[in-house]
């Protein structure tokens, strides 16, 4: 169940494309591809960095909990993610500990990866996703 490594960093964003300006132009680092998870009204951009990856979060409607997120909080850090093996059994063991589940089943993420999220409230105040690729 211990995760292995920093599967991605979550930025929320206004605009990806502003964004890139930054993370593509001035530091160098590639965006391989961007894509829109439509359940969660959100379009992504992966820059990976050897084993982990910056995702560029932009909200495609206001109903978005990355919008809700940048109205409270402005744009910065969202969430962390980070890759387990076993994605169905780390969910029923962190239940079963009490931990407050957003997700209690894996879902589809960008990417490909089977996704869940944790609830700030349970982690000290940070956005926790679980990641299994
Ligand atoms: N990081 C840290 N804290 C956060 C947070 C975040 N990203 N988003 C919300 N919170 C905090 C809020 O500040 C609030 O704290 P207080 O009660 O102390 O004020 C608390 O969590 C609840 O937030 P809320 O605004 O009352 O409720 P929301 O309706 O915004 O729901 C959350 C919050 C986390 C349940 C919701 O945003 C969620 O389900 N997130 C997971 C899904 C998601 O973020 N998807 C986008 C990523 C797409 C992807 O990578 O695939």
């Amino acid at each position: 169940m211990k995760p292995t490594i920093v599967d991605h960093i979550g930025i929320a964003v206004n605009s990806i494309d502003e964004s890139l300006k930054f993370w593509e132009t001035t530091l160098g680092i590639k965006c391989h591809g961007v894509e829109e998870v439509v359940e969660q009204k959100v379009k992504t951009a992966f820059l990976p960095l050897q084993d982990t990856e910056i995702e560029l979060l932009e909200p495609t409607s206001p109903e978005s909990p990355v919008a809700k997120f940048i109205e409270k909080k402005g744009e910065g850090i969202h969430h962390i993610a980070l890759r387990v093996d076993n994605l169905e059994a780390t969910l029923a063991e962190l239940k079963e500990k009490g931990v407050r589940l957003i997700d209690e089943k894996p879902r589809c993420g960008a990417g490909g990866a089977m996704i869940a999220f944790i609830h700030p409230k349970s982690t000290g105040g940070i956005l926790l996703e679980l990641s299994q690729r």
